[in-house]
């Protein structure tokens, strides 16, 4: 079956659904100019993700952690939501009970437009307490993100006299609570999975699909390449999600 046979396909499957789940990863930014996780551009100073976003990281080297933070935020603080974040915002006009879970911390998807959001990771323009005393700072406007993106590395200090650390969920570190419960839930109970620019890697997000299998959902991938879900999704479509989740809108 050709890719637009496949779409078609797929509008013609998800026009008549009532509960719909968008799971999506860094691939969704990638047209933004945001850089991937695992992707060629992945790397800082040949540092991984994996060894930066860990609370030993900032245990050992607060500084460092806040460098690198700092980095990613002078590369996404210019990035504006491409026409793939567009489309998800507007299909909680599509279906009456859309709601989009998203991995991503860079903020794109409430930029968009996206309300019905679950940030899972958290966001990188949002610091807090790392003491636990309730206080948090959002870099919310342009300017301001701007002038932090280009601050030196210095660790942020909270009232309390804690250090602030960014509001973010690092490996090894659980979820919200109330975040992964309403995840969970919608994932068990929703008639479709679209899963967006993610390698499917990462849990519990990546166990979602799985979740909405079982469950009787239809699974439907949009991915640049192959992933450990590809096998398993009901629906695979190879291409840029910026590219193929506005020809998907055009069918629906
Ligand atoms: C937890 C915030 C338990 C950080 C992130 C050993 C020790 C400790 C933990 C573990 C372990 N082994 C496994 C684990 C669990 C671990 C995990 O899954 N590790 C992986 C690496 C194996 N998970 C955790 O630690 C989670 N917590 O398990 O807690 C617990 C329970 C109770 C009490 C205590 C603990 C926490 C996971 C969250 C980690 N934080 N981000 C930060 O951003 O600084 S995850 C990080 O990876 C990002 O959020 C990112 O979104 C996420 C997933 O990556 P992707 O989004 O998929 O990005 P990637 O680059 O990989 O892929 C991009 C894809 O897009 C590719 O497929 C590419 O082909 C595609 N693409 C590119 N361009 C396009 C495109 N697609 C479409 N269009 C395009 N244009
Ligand atoms: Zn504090």
């Amino acid at each position: 079956m050709s890719q637009s046979d496949t779409i078609r396909q797929v509008a013609q499957r998800l026009r008549a659904l009532t509960r719909v789940l968008a799971l999506t990863g860094a691939g969704i930014s990638a047209e933004s100019g945001v850089p991937t996780f695992r992707g060629p551009d992945g790397l800082w100073r040949n540092y991984r993700a994996t060894d930066l976003a860990t609370p030993g990281a900032f245990a050992r080297d607060p500084a460092l952690v806040w460098e690198w933070y700092r980095w990613r935020r002078s590369k996404i603080c210019d990035a504006s939501p491409n026409p793939g974040h567009h489309v998800l915002a507007r299909f909680e006009g599509v279906w009456p009970a859309f709601l989009l879970a998203t991995q991503n911390v860079d903020g794109l998807h409430g930029r968009a437009g996206s309300r019905r959001l679950l940030e899972l990771h958290g966001n990188i323009w949002r610091a807090r307490c790392a003491a636990g005393c309730g206080q948090t700072v959002t870099e919310a406007t342009r300017a301001s993100r701007q002038r932090d993106a280009g601050a030196p590395p210095t660790v942020p200090v909270c009232a309390c006299g804690a250090l602030m650390r960014p509001d973010i969920v690092w490996f090894g570190e659980a979820l919200d609570d109330t975040i992964l419960a309403q995840t969970l839930d919608a994932a068990a109970s929703c008639e479709a999975l679209l899963v967006v620019g993610t390698s499917s890697v990462v849990y519990p997000a990546a166990a979602l699909p799985g979740l909405a299998k079982r469950h009787g959902a239809i699974v439907v991938e949009i991915n640049v390449e192959e992933t450990p879900l590809t096998g398993a999704a009901d629906y695979t479509l190879r291409g840029k999600s910026g590219e193929l989740l506005p020809a998907l809108e055009a069918l629906l």
